[in-house]
């Protein structure tokens, strides 16, 4: 079987994170080959962008850096574990990849979408996700479980209004790429959540 490359999107506090755990646990009892990884990050030199991404020291940046960084990142990443890992029959689990960057950049700091598409043809050639699992809820649910984490980092200090236009944008390419971008109604209990992503991987696996 082909190995898939497999995303995970959503705004800040959607429960990525909680759900990684319970895609592992579907792929383990499948027996999958797999690696999990994330973006920004994913490698020594993306680990150390994601850094400067998030911090607070570089508040005043411009919103063309962060568009570069999240690339240069991604083509590190790129380069050096997903082509890999694919190449060698792995799958790839990643929590966050380029539909985060028209998400958060082209919608959030609202950058030209086109400007978006030529650095993802330029830095990805051919490579795209296979399966994008969208959890997606309305900001306040989000937002409320977001808040009962540490100090927010430079994305998440944003307006609700930087988010909304995360949300839209997401769901705007859920409707124009509906075979890839799953969307999964995050806003319920963990345990119905889990039931819809084994619904859409169930298939795969
Ligand atoms: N970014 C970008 O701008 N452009 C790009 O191209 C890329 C990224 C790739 C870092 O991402 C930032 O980078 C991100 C966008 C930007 N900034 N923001 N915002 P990140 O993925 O590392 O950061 P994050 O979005 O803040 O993710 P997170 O902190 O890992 O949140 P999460 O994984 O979605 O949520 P969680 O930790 O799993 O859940 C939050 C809480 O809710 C936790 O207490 C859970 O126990 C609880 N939870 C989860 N699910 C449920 C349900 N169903 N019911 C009740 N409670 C729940």
């Amino acid at each position: 079987m082909k190995p898939l490359f497999i995303t995970l999107e959503g705004t800040e506090g959607v429960g990525k994170t909680s759900n990684l755990a319970y895609i592992k646990q579907l792929l383990d009892e499948a027996k999958i080959n797999y690696i999990v990884t994330r973006e920004p990050g994913g490698t020594p030199l993306g680990e150390a962008l994601r850094g400067m991404l998030l911090s607070h020291d570089y508040k005043g940046m411009s919103s063309d850096t962060e568009l570069l960084l999240m690339f240069a990142a991604r083509a590190e990443h790129v380069a050096q574990v997903i082509k890999p890992a694919l190449a060698k029959g792995q799958w790839v689990l990643c929590d966050r990849f380029t539909d985060a960057t028209f998400a958060y950049q082209g919608g959030g700091r609202q950058l030209d979408m086109q400007r978006i598409a030529d650095l993802e043809n330029w830095v990805l050639g051919k490579l795209r996700p296979d399966l994008t699992l969208l959890l997606d809820c309305p900001l306040e649910v989000a937002r409320a479980r977001a808040d009962n984490r540490s100090t927010p980092d430079r994305f998440e200090q944003e307006k609700d209004a930087f988010f909304n236009r995360v949300r839209d944008v997401y769901l705007q390419r859920a409707k124009v790429d509906p075979n890839r971008i799953k969307v999964i109604d995050a806003s319920l209990e963990l345990a119905k959540v889990q039931e819809q992503i084994k619904a859409v991987l169930g298939k795969d696996l």
